[in-house]
């Protein structure tokens, strides 16, 4: 029987818990539409993207900064765009939801608990920061809450269900896995929904090889075959349990959000290196990766035709 294909999904920007310190991070539009294109050239099938101002880099919801690159990434490419609601620790969900509603998304993000989300750690790692507010909100992340309540996921679905938008459930660690099955139990999310294993944040659950197969055990269990899953893992996990995942039948999901690395101390230099390198290995394992049509096919999407930027 043929190996399912893998797809991949790449996130560009980042913006929750990816400071700018790393100059290949894009943050201006033309820096964002370049990424993403190339990203999807090197085989993301999948396009995951926040907006940051352009000026200062900061996370930013403003459906106008979404504007700066959108109608460019869909220009160039027939990659899927999936549109962040996780928009930063500070906001409230009806701000995170806006630019997914705004431009009825193919797919967006849904985080599916409340939780420590915390990277106050790498403020000891630099003496400089590039933007002001840089040094205040990473030192800060220690005192504060990713706030996804079961009324706030009720909030997003209920607004963004008229959309028809694929969402990537985001699970930071198994409880999260749960929170869904509730909320799939009353009705606000169908089968098959696709996960996202989300591995390796100070604050969720540790990304190890252990953890990944208990995440899948369970999922198994709660979703039986009516799932489909993805995993992406922070800093230098990345590569190596993406690779894991592939193997285990799994998508995969890279990135300069998750982490600004391409091996184990050298920055990257784009999305697309750390793009291109997991669909050498994914090929070299055997699998092959899909195409944006048929991650669409795979993931049942409304079609790239059906959004409004
Ligand atoms: N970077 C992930 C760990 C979102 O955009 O909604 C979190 C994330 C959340 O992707
Ligand atoms: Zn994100």
């Amino acid at each position: 029987m043929a190996r399912p294909k893998t797809i991949i999904t790449c996130a560009v920007t980042g913006a929750i818990h990816t400071p700018t310190m790393s100059d290949a991070l894009p943050y201006t539009y033309d820096d964002i539409a370049e990424q993403a294109v190339a990203a999807a050239e090197a085989g993301a099938s999948i396009l995951h993207l926040h907006a940051r101002d352009p000026e200062t880099g900061a996370p930013s919801v403003d459906p106008e900064d979404f504007m700066g690159f959108l109608p460019r990434v869909k220009q160039a490419t027939d990659a899927v765009v999936n549109i962040s609601t996780g928009g930063s620790l500070t906001l409230s969900i009806q701000d995170r939801i806006k630019p997914a509603a705004t431009f009825s998304a193919e797919m967006c993000s849904m985080n599916m608990g409340s939780m420590n989300f915390s990277f106050h750690p790498l403020a000891k790692r630099f003496e400089t920061w590039k933007f002001d507010w840089e040094r205040d909100y990473v030192e800060g992340s220690d005192g504060n809450i990713f706030r996804n309540t079961f009324r706030d996921i009720e909030e997003a679905a209920t607004t963004l269900a008229p959309h028809d938008i694929k969402f990537e459930h985001e699970c930071y660690d198994v409880g999260h896995l749960y929170n869904l099955k509730f909320c799939m139990d009353i009705g606000l999310f169908k089968a098959p929904v696709f996960i996202q294993f989300v591995m390796g944040i100070l604050g969720g659950i540790g990304a190890d090889i252990d953890n990944l197969v208990f995440m899948k055990k369970t999922a198994d269990k709660l979703f039986g075959d009516t799932y489909r899953w993805s995993i992406l893992s922070a800093g230098a996990a990345q590569i190596p349990m993406a690779t894991t995942a592939s193997q285990m039948g799994g998508h995969v999901r890279v990135g300069l959000e998750d982490s600004l690395f391409i091996s184990r101390g050298t920055l990257a230099e784009s999305n697309a290196q750390q793009v291109a390198k997991i669909r050498r290995i994914v090929e070299d394992l055997g699998s092959e990766v899909a195409t944006p049509d048929e991650a669409r096919e795979i993931l049942d999407l409304k079609g790239g035709d059906k959004v409004t930027f």
